[in-house]
């Protein structure tokens, strides 16, 4: 089989940047070339080939496809939830004629495979909140969720229509300590983390019982390679896949990092991302991707807890 040549989009991103390196171990450095609109992140220099690249330019990114004999794309470049919401348009915009982009050129040049994350967001005030179903009323409220809808069925319509192999999951809330988040309302539960170790302290923008979908960086990763690789007759789901791990609100992660540092406190203040997370489910039923290609998460909150609080205070 030939060599895969793999372009990651968005590469400098909360998850770009741990995706790119867990590519490169897989199949070489030199295979796995990372491009963002930003600057390469730190964590990235000097461990293969970085492009700039607005994906947005279709041109030059058909260019590089060609020039860097790519056969497969993850694109990542996204506007997320409360950055979504203060300007929708730009939102709607990239979030969608990104993927149009790709898919298109994945349908000209026969690339192999593309990914493209989809979103808790999907679901929305109408849906159930507890283990949410893959297929349920699906009634978005915030431009992210609807791009994100939208996008499903672009992957699916240009796989039955076109067979471009495009495989996608609705990752919920992630949590990381590598490189920071950009911009969504799960992005407290990476803050907490930061804020327990730097000032013992954190005011919460969601209310203490806020409850939502998350899940360790970890697992993120290991079930995009999985899914990634999972024999195209195993995936049933051609939209998105559910995709959980475990469910948690801002007292229960405070609670778990009082167990390491005693004199953490937290307070509460929502803003305009309440009524974001207000509208999402609180867990996910992921039991299609269980099925269908094996999917099992590792990381719970105290595990989780742990990890994130050692890695930090190391860096
Ligand atoms: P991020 O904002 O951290 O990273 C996105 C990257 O895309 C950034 O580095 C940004 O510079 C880059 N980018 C933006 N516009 C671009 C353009 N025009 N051309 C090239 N690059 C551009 O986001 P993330 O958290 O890493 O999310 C990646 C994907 O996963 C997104 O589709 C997001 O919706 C999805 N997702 C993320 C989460 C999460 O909790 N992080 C949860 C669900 C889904
Ligand atoms: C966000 O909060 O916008 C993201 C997501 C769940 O898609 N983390």
């Amino acid at each position: 089989m030939a060599k895969e040549k793999i372009l990651v989009i968005g590469a400098s991103g909360q998850i770009g940047v741990e995706l790119t390196l867990a590519l490169r171990k897989i199949y070489g450095d030199a295979q796995v070339v990372a491009s963002d609109l930003r600057e390469e992140n730190s964590l990235l220099k000097g461990t293969g080939p970085y492009v700039s690249l607005d994906v947005m330019n279709k041109e030059m990114l058909h260019v590089q496809v060609i020039r860097q004999n790519v056969t497969q794309i993850y694109l990542l470049a996204a506007i997320l939830s409360a950055t979504g919401e203060k300007n929708p348009g730009l939102a709607w915009h990239l979030n969608t004629q990104s993927l149009l982009n790709v898919l298109d050129i994945a349908r000209e040049e026969n690339l192999h495979k593309v990914y493209w994350p989809s979103s808790i967001a999907v679901f929305g005030p109408t849906s159930p909140k507890q283990l949410c179903p893959q297929q349920t009323i699906i009634e978005p409220t915030t431009v992210y969720g609807i791009s994100k809808y939208a996008g499903e069925f672009w992957c699916k319509y240009y796989n039955q229509r076109f067979g471009v192999d495009v495989r996608s999951l609705r990752y919920p809330g992630l949590i990381s300590y590598k490189s920071a988040p950009g911009g969504g309302t799960t992005d407290y539960a990476v803050e907490i983390f930061h804020e327990a170790l730097e000032e013992k302290k954190y005011t919460s923008f969601l209310d203490e019982n806020t409850y939502l979908p998350m899940m360790y960086m970890p697992d993120a990763i290991k079930a995009t390679i999985e899914l990634m690789e999972a024999d195209a007759a195993k995936i049933s789901v051609r939209t998105s896949y559910n995709l959980g791990a475990i469910s948690f609100s801002p007292k229960e992660i405070a609670a778990e990092i009082k167990k390491h540092i005693p004199d953490f406190t937290i307070d509460y203040k929502p803003d305009y991302r309440q009524q974001i997370a207000d509208s999402w489910p609180q867990s996910i039923d992921d039991s299609v991707a269980r099925k269908d290609w094996g999917w099992q998460h590792e990381y719970d909150l105290s595990r989780m807890t742990e990890d994130m609080l050692n890695n930090l205070q190391f860096q």
